[in-house]
């Protein structure tokens, strides 16, 4: 059975369609016009190999994020269905350049999430606690505890983009068919 999940949202804020398929390739179709979080998307993509599809429009840029966050996690829990016989658990410690990111997560329905990362206040056409934000939403949506440490790094863009790999890894990983 394909493990696949989709969610449309609409509200007077934004207006959001979101469809996954767990076991796929990691190819992306984004239509949002924030661009870093559009390029995060397609990195979580690429390295979790999940299909990703997502339409999303809004009025402001955290609303966006916000939103996009909370579909994305429904859309993963919808596809992950009762969660019987995956592994539960996945890390990866990610560099990218000088950045390293520490990422774990548990899926069996704890939603917690630790963002532990220093950030400038703005990276790209996002704010810091736009991305802060992002990690928190979609913890609680998918109803998984997410932690993100930091163990090294000064550039923000770098941080985020590995901290999105490592997330994208430890999914795929805690996702798998436990054997
Ligand atoms: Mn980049």
């Amino acid at each position: 059975m394909e493990r696949i999940g989709e969610v449309t949202r609409k509200t007077s804020e934004t207006d959001i369609r979101i469809r996954v398929k767990l076991d796929g390739s990691g190819e992306s179709s984004i239509r949002c016009r924030v661009a870093f979080l559009s390029h995060m998307l397609e990195t979580f993509a690429r390295f979790s190999k999940i299909d990703l599809e997502v339409e999303a429009e809004g009025d402001l840029v955290h609303h966006i994020v916000e939103d996009v966050a909370i579909c994305l996690g429904q859309a993963l829990s919808k596809a992950l269905g009762d969660r019987q016989g995956i592994k539960r658990f996945g890390y990866a410690i990610i560099p990218m350049d000088d950045a390293l990111i520490l990422v774990s997560v548990d899926l069996k329905e704890r939603s917690y999430s630790v963002i532990n990362l220093s950030l400038s206040e703005k990276i790209e056409d996002v704010s810091s606690d736009d991305m802060r934000h992002f990690f928190r939403s979609l913890a609680d949506n998918l109803q998984a505890t997410i932690h993100v440490h930091e163990l090294w790094g000064s550039d923000s863009h770098h941080k985020i983009e590995a901290a999105m790999k490592a997330l994208a890894i430890s999914i795929k990983d805690a996702a798998g068919v436990d054997t």
